[in-house]
């Protein structure tokens, strides 16, 4: 086994899906807030109040909130030496354009990760994961309008500043390439929400808003980078993106051209841009041609440059293949599904299990990039039965892991330099997707149910003390 001593082991969190205390101290309302729950048949909705008698899963979460110190004991029991976590931007800035942060909000986060540092773990921090505030999307339609620019680096540089000497691990966006899809426009940009209801009819009217608003987003996040720089120059900061690894579904050309267009437009443009500081020119030639390419101000390209990434940070959980079969079977995956792998068996949401894809994606990123790397999101998803004795026998998600985990020892041997591990969801906690408590990843189970009931009680599972030797060991024993 390869993996470099003081590598980052740890899991992977985010604000609207596991703090809960959506109101408290001061905090306002965030675009996850106004989701209600479905579940893997019916979609979540995005409501633009509050209804009442409706459940609103952020609203709760898994009450991190109040429960934050005995959660992360856990995590350090299980040896983590970092933890990924979200700063929910609505905490700080509760409408988004104020000129003082909430002290409350801050107060929060200070507990937090003091108690994260007394546990053994390095903060790695996102800034936006899916949950921007309210009032950015209502004044301004989220970062469709450029002013949002500097709301979000007056966001930035008020937790980069405040906690320079605790936080070297920063990451501007989650999974920001979803803001170059129509269903993403909400949940990356913050814009639209009204549409989100109209997405599944098919209409896709706002192409061209969209690109300028992720280029909007593209300088805030430049800009992030090099203020952090400034704030601390041995700050990391890093792009997020959702990688979807995709393969031709046959050797066919035409199968293989489709697939490498998907590759470039869909998975590598957004990383692309935060790592070499310039639109990739297949994605600028692209978005020309259909005349949507943005608007560049005059300082932009000169600010992309400028803001050049450190490190380079993914999710992970399964791949899909793509086909220009159009009658091929189709199969379910993060953010969106794509064309079934007859090699491969998925679990009861469709998402289908590909270990050697990673150490494939880690090969093609250290290739394409040469930069540190971390999988910061990975994990499946599963409804874990809590026996009557209070134990979870989940040799499943034990199965996942170490495939994966061998999966990343194969590409670190082969040259890949990773750097770190979070998998996603240490503890249970609701799924971004559906809303639902049911699609499990953790190693603590948490006693809830979709509808918000349950008594909160965390348990350990099996995969618990697996998870802990597989640290413990460096990888060694899985
Ligand atoms: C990613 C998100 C996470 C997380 C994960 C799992 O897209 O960054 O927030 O939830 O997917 O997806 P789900 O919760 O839908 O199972």
């Amino acid at each position: 086994m390869v993996f470099p001593k003081g590598f980052l082991w740890g899991g992977a969190t985010a604000a609207n899906q596991f703090e809960g205390g959506y109101n408290a101290d001061g905090k306002g309302l965030a675009v996850t807030d106004l989701r209600t729950a479905g579940n893997v048949n019916t979609p979540r909705r995005f409501t633009p109040t509050i209804e009442p008698n409706t459940y609103y899963p952020s609203h709760k979460a898994i009450d991190f909130y109040h429960q934050y110190q005995s959660d992360i004991k856990l995590f350090g029991e299980m040896g983590f030496n970092v933890f990924r976590m979200s700063i929910a931007w609505s905490r700080i800035f509760p409408i988004g354009d104020e000129l003082e942060p909430n002290e409350a909000g801050l107060k929060f986060y200070d507990d937090v990760i003091d108690e994260l540092i007394a546990n053994g773990m390095t903060p790695l921090i996102t800034l936006s994961h899916f949950e921007l505030p309210m009032g950015i999307v209502e004044k301004y339609n989220g970062f469709a309008d450029r002013r949002v620019i500097d709301l979000f680096v007056r966001y930035a540089e008020t937790v980069m500043t405040r906690y320079q000497s605790k936080v070297k691990y920063w990451l501007t966006f989650n999974e920001m390439n979803f803001g170059a899809m129509d269903h993403g426009e909400l949940a990356v940009l913050g814009m639209n929400p009204s549409d989100e209801v109209i997405y599944p009819n098919g209409a896709k009217t706002n192409e061209r808003v969209r690109f300028q608003a992720l280029h909007n987003a593209l300088v805030a996040s430049a800009k992030v980078v090099k203020l952090g720089h400034q704030i601390n120059p041995d700050f990391m900061i890093g792009c997020m993106i959702c990688h979807i690894t995709s393969y031709p579904l046959t050797p066919k050309p035409e199968d293989v051209l489709k697939w490498k267009e998907f590759d470039l437009s869909f998975t590598k443009f957004v990383g692309d841009v935060q790592v070499r500081g310039e639109y990739p020119s297949y994605m600028s030639t692209y978005l020309k041609n259909k005349g949507i390419f943005p608007i560049f101000e005059s300082s932009d390209a000169e600010i992309l440059k400028a803001g050049k990434v450190d490190m380079y940070t993914f999710s992970y959980y399964m791949t899909v293949c793509i086909s220009t079969d159009e009658q091929a079977d189709q199969t379910s995956g993060n953010l969106m599904g794509g064309k079934a792998n007859p090699y491969l068996k998925a679990n009861d949401w469709g998402w289908q299990v590909d270990p050697i894809g990673l150490e494939y994606t880690l090969i093609d990123l250290q290739d394409r990039y040469d930069l540190p790397m971390m999988v910061v999101e990975n994990g499946l998803g599963f409804a874990d039965e809590l026996k009557s004795d209070g134990t979870i026998d989940d040799d499943y998600r034990i199965d996942y892991m170490r495939d994966h985990i061998k999966a990343m020892d194969s590409a670190i041997e082969k040259g890949a330099n990773l750097i770190g591990y979070t998998m996603w969801g240490p503890i249970d906690l609701i799924s971004a997707g559906t809303g639902e408590m049911k699609k499990r990843y953790g190693f603590i189970y948490v006693d809830m149910n979709d509808d918000g009931s349950g008594s909160l009680k965390r348990y350990k599972k099996k995969s618990f003390d697996w998870y802990r030797q597989a640290i413990a060991s460096n990888g060694l024993e899985l």
